[in-house]
């Protein structure tokens, strides 16, 4: 039987690279985000039987269900959701940070996130299907910078734990999936367009790439369905913890 996936954050990154895995070996994709001239290239690459795209914005749930009540027959039976869509904006510490960049990313990595999922819950529920949300190691590791950042994938990490006892009984899979640096166009966004601290950030890093991601979440999605990932936690082997910094009074 051919499955079905939602995808969101489709028009890079690991969402692009996730939909041309699942597309790949044989899966309906709808593929989410802003850019739809992005989303249409998907369509030219796999054709609309295999791709079906809904281009909205993650913060309008209005948008949302209108794009959702676009779905034809052939695509409504969703067994799997990728909550993928998300950012982070900036690096200051809180005390300098902008308020609205704040206000973005939890109306996108949060408020979105739990939108789509409450809609399109009942549908998984029916399909005994599979959730796999995008949360990061921002969730359970602090650096400076990531206040907000960190803040909304520790909500998506512990969501998905959550949602998984409400779930029990119903064959539903959840997966908090939380990568390390890999590198997309997440940079890019974080900064505001600045190409050379994104070169910069990933220049001999070695970073994980979109298509490892999706490869971990095809592998996940395409386990016996008696068997749940909680939660995965990687990063490239070039990236990995330092110790507490220390404030000493009286130092400079
Ligand atoms: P990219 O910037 O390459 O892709 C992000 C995707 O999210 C784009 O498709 C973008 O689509 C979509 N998106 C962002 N805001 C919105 C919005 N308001 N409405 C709809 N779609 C939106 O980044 P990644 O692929 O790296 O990031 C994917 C996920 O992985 C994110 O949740 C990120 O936090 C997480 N992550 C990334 C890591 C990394 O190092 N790269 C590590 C750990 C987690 P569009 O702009 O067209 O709307
Ligand atoms: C982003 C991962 O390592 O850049 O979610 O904080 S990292």
């Amino acid at each position: 039987m051919t499955k079905t996936a939602m995808i969101t954050g489709a028009t890079a990154g690991f969402g692009a690279a996730a939909v041309r895995r699942f597309a790949s070996a044989g899966w309906r994709v709808i593929a989410t985000g802003r850019r739809a001239d992005r989303l249409k290239k998907l369509v030219e690459e796999f054709g609309t039987d295999k791709v079906f795209t809904l281009a909205f914005d993650m913060r309008k749930p209005d948008a949302i269900e209108a794009a959702l009540a676009t779905l034809p027959e052939s695509f409504r039976k969703i067994d799997l959701l990728i909550n993928n869509a998300g950012l982070a904006l900036g690096t200051a510490p809180a005390q300098k940070a902008d308020l609205a960049q704040w206000n973005q990313m939890i109306e996108t990595n949060v408020t979105g996130l739990v939108t789509i999922t409450h809609k399109l819950l009942a549908t998984l529920i029916a399909q005994k299907g599979a959730i796999i949300n995008i949360s990061s190691v921002a969730a359970s590791y602090p650096y400076p910078g990531g206040n907000v950042y960190g803040g909304t994938k520790a909500f998506v990490a512990q969501f998905s734990l959550g949602l998984r006892s409400d779930l029990h009984g119903t064959g539903v899979r959840v997966t908090s999936v939380e990568p390390g640096m890999a590198e997309t166009e997440f940079t890019l966004v974080r900064t505001s367009g600045n190409q050379t601290v994104s070169d910069n950030l990933y220049k001999g890093a070695n970073p994980m790439t979109a298509e490892n991601v999706a490869e971990t979440l095809f592998w996940i999605a395409t386990l016996p369905p008696h068997m749940n990932i909680n939660r995965i936690e990687m990063m490239p082997v070039n990236q990995s913890f330092s110790p507490f910094q220390v404030h000493r009074e009286g130092a400079a």
